[in-house]
């Protein structure tokens, strides 16, 4: 598939400031190309920006279970935002890598009793 042009920027402007673009990209294609929050980097365009990261989190079945996750997440140094969605069965991060890794992140969730795993290719992510 040829990537749109909006895309193709997007990649070039994550490389300019040396965001992991396939990654951004897989995140961007795993919740549907354009619905990005652009605003979450926008305003943080002053430092260097968050990485995004869409994990699979298996064991949620109702709200309380994603504000369990939220919950943990939150205290994590470096944790920026945090969507987790027991539907989609996906916990969304927004993270500063100079602060936490997606290491720690999977850990935190795992300590809370559900089953985080490293994101998957936008191909087998769940939607
Ligand atoms: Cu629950």
């Amino acid at each position: 598939m040829e990537p749109s042009s909006n895309q193709a920027a997007r990649v070039a402007s994550f490389r300019k400031v040396g965001f992991s673009a396939a990654l951004c990209l897989a995140a961007a294609m795993a919740v549907g190309a354009g619905a990005l929050p652009v605003p979450v980097f926008a305003a943080a365009a002053a430092q260097a920006q968050p990485e995004k990261i869409v994990l699979p989190v298996r064991g949620m079945t109702c709200g309380a279970c994603s504000g369990i996750i939220r919950d943990e997440l939150r205290k994590l140094p470096g944790v920026v935002t945090v969507e987790a969605d027991y539907e989609k069965g996906t916990a969304t991060v927004t993270y500063r890598k100079d602060q936490v890794t997606v290491e720690q992140i999977v850990a935190a969730i795992n300590k809370t009793g559900f089953k985080a795993s490293m994101p998957q290719s936008p191909d087998v992510s769940p939607r």
